[in-house]
């Protein structure tokens, strides 16, 4: 049922392994980490996980189009759009955006926490993007201070940090942000109301399954992201949005329980 037109078509990538992460029961005792056993499997698991993960993927240069206006200077003094992608994993965000731009008109600074997931990011977007401008950081994102900015990417990121750190690093995108320039939060919700939540939730195993999970793998994957993936619900997201300094913020992608979010600067 997903769209998953950049991360499978356009990418070249041989090795990607089908996610048989918990198909077994000791699997479950396991907490979820994004080690190298994640990356290798990656690719096929966000797919078959994210509801509308490939939608969310393929609007993000269209929203950079219109966007990033080069407001920024590279080291040569040539004026560029500078993006963060930031929890990059395996680069998939940047990976968009390089295709739908000429390599001396962007700047791409994709940081990942993960050393598993920025040595093969970086691999994945030398060998498809060359010639483009694209640093892959290993770095945590609360410690990063990031440069002035056209366009910020949080794709299922920002709901991995402590909820206590959440609002420090949105302050510092906002503060980074070039008048004009936007940040994309995409997360998993939940519904503050009970009712809507469990009849969300059920539909999202729903999905599971018909992408080929099975009970066993559903609840393993649940248990090991038990307190690893925080989320919070679409209005707290908005309400700390506004509270970081975000005048403008719309809901633009709703996929049951995931959302997307523009904040405009
Ligand atoms: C995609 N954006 O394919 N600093 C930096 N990275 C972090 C931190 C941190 N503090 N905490 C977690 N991460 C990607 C998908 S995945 C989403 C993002 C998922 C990283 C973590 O290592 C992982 O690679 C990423 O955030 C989350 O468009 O797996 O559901």
């Amino acid at each position: 049922p997903t769209n998953d037109t950049v991360t499978n078509n356009t990418v070249k990538n041989d090795i990607i392994k089908h996610d048989t992460l918990f198909t077994t029961p000791l699997d479950k005792a396991a907490r979820f980490s994004f080690d190298e056993q994640v990356v290798a499997c990656f690719p096929d698991m966000i797919r078959r996980s994210v509801p509308g993960y490939g939608q969310v993927l393929a609007m993000l240069p269209i929203f950079a189009r219109r966007h990033c206006k080069y407001r920024q200077q590279d080291s040569n003094g040539q004026r560029v759009s500078r993006v963060y992608d930031l929890g990059c994993s395996l680069g998939a965000a940047s990976m968009a955006l390089a295709g739908e731009f000429e390599p001396q008109d962007l700047q791409i600074k994709a940081i990942d926490i993960s050393p598993a997931m920025t040595t093969e990011a970086s691999a994945l977007l030398t060998e498809n993007y060359p010639a483009h401008n694209i640093e892959v950081i290993t770095a945590d994102i609360r410690d990063v201070e990031f440069e002035q900015c056209d366009m910020v990417i949080l794709n299922l990121t920002l709901q991995f940090l402590p909820a206590a750190d959440r609002v420090a690093v949105l302050e510092k995108i906002y503060a980074a942000l070039s008048e004009g320039g936007i940040l994309v939060l995409t997360e998993k919700t939940h519904a503050f109301d009970e009712q809507y939540d469990a009849w969300l939730v059920e539909r999202y195993y729903d999905f599971k399954r018909a992408n080929g999970y099975t009970e066993m793998e559903i609840s393993g994957k649940r248990n090991a992201l038990e307190n690893v993936l925080i989320t919070d619900t679409l209005d707290e997201h908005h309400t700390r949005l506004a509270q970081v300094g975000f005048e403008r913020h719309l809901t633009w992608f709703q996929f049951l329980n995931f959302i997307s979010i523009v904040a405009f600067k």
